[in-house]
């Protein structure tokens, strides 16, 4: 049985943008798992990891922490399971991806949807979740509600090319859907599960929508904002 630990919000959300990766390579993979919610400022429940963030996996004996790390774990654990990054090359291809979201995408995409994320955090965690964000964006969450059409019109520069993109294939992976999907569906699914307001426009928005679709329709069916 493998075990996920990942962030909980109000009414079962599970939001951890990071996690939702991790879950779709779960689906992927067509590996079963049990959900954990922590909250974001309870260090002492994953200080078994050894660190201060989730996503973290127990499968076996074995316990990751990261998204990526989980992603390789999960693809040479399970090699005759589909695979996340079609080889040698995709994987570090995939890996490449990944970097450049979590450096170029994730920010702007917090600055659009942080207050709204903040409403949806469990109780215990609202100072906290309130004291990191301020200083990662430096701003308070009331002045990102006031900058949100220029955080928006930021989001959408920034993924311009993933439009470009999805006009010319259907998957960020090619012919066939995998991890690098996941990696960029996670800020959507981020944004859908905590915020109320439309973040993608097509092809991104239908893309999304295939992607919801994915493994029985896994992601879709879940608390959303
Ligand atoms: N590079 C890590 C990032 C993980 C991460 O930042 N997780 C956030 C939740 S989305 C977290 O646990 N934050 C805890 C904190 O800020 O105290 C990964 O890919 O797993």
């Amino acid at each position: 049985m493998i075990t996920l630990w990942e962030l909980g919000g109000r009414n079962g959300r599970r939001y951890s943008l990071f996690s939702w990766r991790t879950r779709m390579a779960l689906a992927h993979k067509g590996l079963a798992f049990e959900s954990k919610p922590v909250c974001m400022s309870d260090k002492a429940v994953i200080a078994f990891s050894g660190g201060k963030t989730v996503p973290i996996v127990k499968d076996g004996e074995t316990v990751v922490r990261d998204s990526w790390k989980i992603a390789e774990h999960l693809e040479d654990r399970y090699p005759s399971a589909p695979t996340l990054f079609g080889g040698d090359v995709g994987r570090g291809v995939t890996h490449a991806f990944n970097v450049w979201i979590d450096r170029a995408a994730v920010l702007p995409m917090l600055a659009v949807i942080v207050a709204d994320v903040h409403e949806r955090v469990e109780p215990a965690d609202e100072q906290y979740f309130r004291e990191s964000m301020e200083k990662i964006l430096k701003m308070t969450l009331e002045e990102t509600r006031k900058g949100r059409a220029e955080a928006m019109a930021r989001l959408t520069r920034t993924l311009e090319p993933m439009q470009a993109l999805l006009k010319r294939q259907p998957w960020i992976a090619g012919a066939q859907p995998a991890y690098a999907d996941y990696i960029l569906f996670s800020l959507f699914q981020w944004a859908r599960v905590m915020s109320p307001q439309p973040v993608a426009e097509a092809p991104l928005r239908e893309w999304f929508e295939r992607v919801l679709d994915l493994h029985g329709g896994f992601a879709r069916k879940v608390p959303t904002a």
